[in-house]
């Protein structure tokens, strides 16, 4: 399935006389994809040729060598007219697009911006080519932009080939060897460019025998990919174990401090830029659920961080060192210890001690991937740190690829949010960093062998989606689906092209909320089937280890994280936020059970009960749901026919599921408060 670069996506370039001028691996991508459009199309292409042509759109990087003087004066009216000057950079990926005559001209400074504009083209279909159209200046908000897999190269016994994946198989790895479907890597790279994702992890975080070995002795699999995904503008990057040292290298501690340690990591990193010369760096989960990491040498999380940045500063390379450290071990019993609470208090007092090319990965929530959540405390407490945001594409917690539930607006909402408070800074600027030197956005792949990539064929949007807000974290989530939509269901490829966009925007727009109505209520997350995390399981975790409670009694429910009488985890917060979430009157009512826990007849902002509420929003999310698979049937026969039964089945499987979400929760709430359905309605 080409997802959302169908054939007919490059219909309109392809009908066109095309211009490519430039050198280089990457501008060969991009002679690759103008020439195949043409050639379907029926269009020409000419590759830097010396003497003048007449085109419709020209493809050039400002500096190339020997430009006939009709594109030279079409770069130069293009630069003009976007006023940019000779001496302003577009940077290492960015390019113009304006209009010079009746030419379409894209220029860039650099091969990867001319790829980033040839997608844009793409994206643009035929409006690039409309006279009137203004210039534009396009430029990455955020230089890196990455996805981490979480794909194991031995099948896993617990978790398989994939970690929390939902769309099949591994893209890389199988039974422990690569994969070598270098056609489909090919393709995989294609679709991260377009979408603007420059930066990719190959390997689970949680690193096992076989997977540390990509590091040492199998590193040749990882050129391999290296080599695919370079065409297309995307760096390699590996998840590493900090006890490598003593599990690859032999030696019998892998203490920071020691100086036997230092020089392996160095001589290992060395060997890796001598493969792999654009590698990324390394990606690091250490002390975390089980992963070794500095606390067992007595060091913190600042040495260990630091140890593997000094190796990889020589070339370039950055660590991403992750903040998900928590006590996977507590005792349910024990009320003074707030998971919430855990990377905030590891991580703020090391601010100002990493180095440069660290960058420290914060979950954008305090707990864990949730439907709701506030965001992390953490984002906002470390000024001289660079740090970026980790979202999760694949739907661990969000309906597993089996629920529609469309990401971009709560990542939108996410990268939007002041934490210090209103008309501040945003997320977003946290993750660019003031000049630019920010951490970036991190999301874990949907990504597998599926046919359709993601298993659910709508939860490709998710994934077009965030490298979209990566380039540009200000753009309208509502925007971005439409260019998914129109892109992955091109008029030739459906009967109605405008009213299967109406459709797909009534099913999915506000998915994110409706999955958010149906399962666990007011941002006190979980309660869900322990391990798998799909389906309902409102006490699953509330006496296990794992510091996921929801307190639920007969007189109320919620987590009381506030400072006067809670974990304090509200203290977290700069002062605007702290004093809001401190208040339950001020609280905002979707983030209430995650900051107190109140009575079931505390009134909402709303005007509704906590309990009325809980009932309502369970009746609706069901019937929002029945809603979506009804629409959906309407578009039977309008779509390919693989993708029309994919998501039909699925459909059926999340109003099963939804309906099991409502009767669990609203029965165990009518059972734990007494009080009635204001409206009857059955609760068993
Ligand atoms: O959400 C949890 C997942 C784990 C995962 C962990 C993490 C890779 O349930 O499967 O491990 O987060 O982010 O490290």
């Amino acid at each position: 399935h080409a997802a959302w670069l169908p054939p007919e996506a490059f219909r309109s370039l392809g009908a066109r006389r095309v211009l490519v001028h430039g050198d280089g691996p990457l501008v060969d991508t991009v002679l690759d994809e103008v020439a195949r459009a043409c050639a379907r199309y029926g269009g020409r292409m000419w590759h830097s040729p010396s003497w003048d042509v007449d085109v419709d759109l020209v493809l050039t990087l400002r500096r190339a060598d020997a430009l006939p003087s009709s594109t030279a004066q079409a770069a130069r009216a293009a630069g003009e007219a976007a006023l940019i000057d000779d001496g302003r950079t577009l940077g290492d990926e960015g390019f113009l697009l304006a209009r010079a005559g009746d030419v379409t001209v894209v220029l860039a400074d650099a091969p990867a911006g001319l790829l980033y504009g040839l997608f844009h083209v793409v994206r643009l279909c035929a409006a690039a080519f409309d006279p009137a159209r203004p210039p534009e200046l396009h430029r990455p908000a955020l230089r890196r932009r990455m996805l981490n897999h979480w794909d194991n190269v031995a099948v896993h016994p617990v978790m398989g080939q994939v970690e929390r994946g939902y769309a099949g198989g591994s893209i890389f790895w199988r039974d422990g060897r690569p994969r070598g479907d270098l056609a489909r890597l090919r393709a995989y790279g294609r679709l991260l460019a377009a979408s603007g994702i420059n930066a990719i992890s190959v390997n689970n975080v949680n690193v096992a025998r076989a997977e540390a070995r990509l590091l040492t002795d199998r590193l040749g699999d990882v050129a391999e990919i290296a080599d695919v995904l370079r065409l297309y503008g995307i760096r390699v990057h590996l998840s590493v174990t900090f006890a490598a040292p003593v599990a690859l290298g032999g030696l019998s501690t892998a203490d920071p401090a020691d100086e036997a340690v230092r020089a392996w990591w160095a001589a290992t990193t060395r060997a890796v830029y001598e493969r792999i010369p654009d590698f990324g760096g390394y990606v690091v989960k250490a002390d975390s659920e089980g992963q070794p990491g500095p606390f067992t040498y007595g060091r913190d999380h600042a040495d260990g961080a630091n140890l593997l940045a000094e190796a990889l500063a020589p070339h370039g390379g950055v660590v991403h060192w992750r903040a998900f450290v928590y006590d996977h071990h507590q005792d349910w019993r024990d009320r003074s210890t707030d998971r919430a609470r855990a990377a905030y208090d590891h991580f703020t007092p090391l601010d100002g001690r990493f180095r440069t090319n660290v960058v420290l990965q914060v979950k954008f929530g305090p707990v864990d991937f949730q439907v709701r959540e506030p965001v992390s405390p953490v984002l906002a407490a470390l000024p001289a740190t660079r740090v970026a945001v980790e979202f999760q594409v694949t739907q661990e917690y969000t309906g597993q690829q089996r629920h529609i539930c469309h990401l971009g607006p709560w990542w939108s909402e996410v990268l939007r949010f002041a934490p210090w408070g209103p008309g501040g800074r945003t997320i977003a600027d946290v993750a660019t960093g003031e000049k630019g030197e920010g951490g970036g956005l991190v999301a874990v792949a949907n990504t597998g062998d599926d046919p359709f990539w993601t298993g659910h064929p709508l939860a490709q949007a998710n994934l077009y989606t965030f490298g979209r807000l990566a380039w540009d974290p200000r753009l309208d989530p509502r925007a971005v689906l439409d260019e998914w939509m129109t892109l992955t269901f091109p008029p030739s490829a459906t009967a109605d092209p405008e009213l299967v966009r109406r459709t797909l925007h009534e099913i999915m727009d506000d998915s994110w909320r409706t999955y958010e109505r149906y399962t666990a209520p007011l941002g006190v997350g979980f309660m869900v089937h322990p391990g798998d995390h799909y389906g309902p399981d409102v006490d699953g975790y509330e006496y296990s280890r794992w510091g996921t409670y929801h307190f639920a009694d007969r007189d109320g429910v919620g987590v009381d994280r506030s400072r006067a009488s809670g974990t304090g985890f509200a203290g977290q917060y700069p002062p605007y936020w702290a004093d809001v979430y401190e208040s339950p009157e001020r609280c905002p009512d979707e983030l209430l059970l995650f900051f107190h826990h109140v009575s079931y007849t505390h009134v909402l902002h709303s005007g509704s009960t906590v309990i009325q509420h809980i009932y309502d929003t369970h009746f609706a999310g069901v019937e929002e749901v029945e809603a979506m698979r009804r629409r959906w049937q309407t578009l039977n026969g309008m779509i390919d026919p693989a993708v029309y039964v994919r998501v039909a089945e699925r459909l059926d499987e999340q109003v099963r599921s939804a309906i099991e979400w409502r009767d669990q929760i609203n029965t165990y709430f009518l059972r734990k408060s007494g009080v009635p359905d204001a409206h009857g309605r059955r609760i068993y």
